[in-house]
């Protein structure tokens, strides 16, 4: 039997608009990422991926994008679950800055291992930080020692695996189409374990906004194949887009 997995990225967020390192600060879409939400949801109806349930993060970008790809799907009723093991990667004292000045101050050497490295953490983020997510009411269940000031991919990996064989894993096996719509470095996080993509090599891969990639998973639930994205051209130039995004200015 094969199970049916659609990861979806949000859309273009008000601060990927602006260059800013976004992390766990709450942003809304902008105009054009409310446009690829609406576009993903055309593309999961066009080729009959109905999802049966949605698993998103706590984080208002990935839940206007589920929202609106569903409606576009008509699928707005389906069962949801959120979790913050879904979260974007916290990006530390990077949350709020630019990436064109953060890259341009450091030099891209360390501006690219803070963005991409495996396990190179940006520096701690201060509690008192306008961008501190301490005293957020959405966390309020999370013990101290769980809420994040910083983390690297390596971390990602660690609290939100336990989410994937908890919760998503058992929707899949009850042969349900399950959507999964998070962040670049949560997804990323994701698509390497289930591609078995090593630490290193992880750095050059680059989610896109806004386009569905769907995988089909065997009874280990790992790839019979590798993920495709439902608009492939699109997707490339989406990632390509990401990937240049310390050198926008
Ligand atoms: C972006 C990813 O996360 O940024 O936190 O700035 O997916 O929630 O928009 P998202 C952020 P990069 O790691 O690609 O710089």
């Amino acid at each position: 039997m094969a199970y049916t997995l659609v990861l979806l990225r949000h859309g273009n967020s008000e601060w990927n608009q602006k260059n800013l390192f976004t992390g766990w600060v709450d942003v809304r879409l902008s105009e054009q990422g409310r446009a690829e939400a609406k576009r993903a949801g055309e593309l999961l109806a066009e080729s009959g991926l109905l999802p049966d349930v949605l698993h998103t993060s706590v984080l208002s970008r990935a839940i206007q994008t589920a929202d609106i790809a569903l409606d576009e799907a008509d699928r707005l009723w389906i069962p949801v679950r959120r979790s913050w093991r879904l979260n974007e990667r916290h990006y530390g004292a990077l949350q709020g800055l630019d990436k064109a000045e953060t890259q341009e101050k450091y030099g891209n050497e360390q501006f690219m291992l803070w963005r991409r490295s495996f396990d190179v953490p940006p520096p701690v983020l201060d509690d008192d930080s306008e961008w501190s997510q301490v005293g957020d009411p959405r966390y309020a269940d999370l013990a101290d020692s769980d809420l994040p000031r910083t983390e690297c991919l390596k971390d990602v990996i660690a609290r939100m695996l336990p989410y994937w064989q908890s919760d998503i894993i058992p929707d899949l096996e009850t042969g349900k189409t399950v959507l999964v719509t998070a962040h670049g470095n949560s997804l990323r996080a994701l698509v390497k374990h289930l591609e078995g993509i090593g630490d290193a090599d992880i750095a050059e891969l680059n989610i896109p906004t806004g386009i569905p990639l769907v995988y089909r998973l065997g009874d280990d639930f790992m790839p019979l194949a590798p993920g495709e994205y439902l608009d492939p051209e699109a997707a490339a130039a989406g990632a390509a887009a990401v990937a240049a995004q310390g050198d926008k200015k």
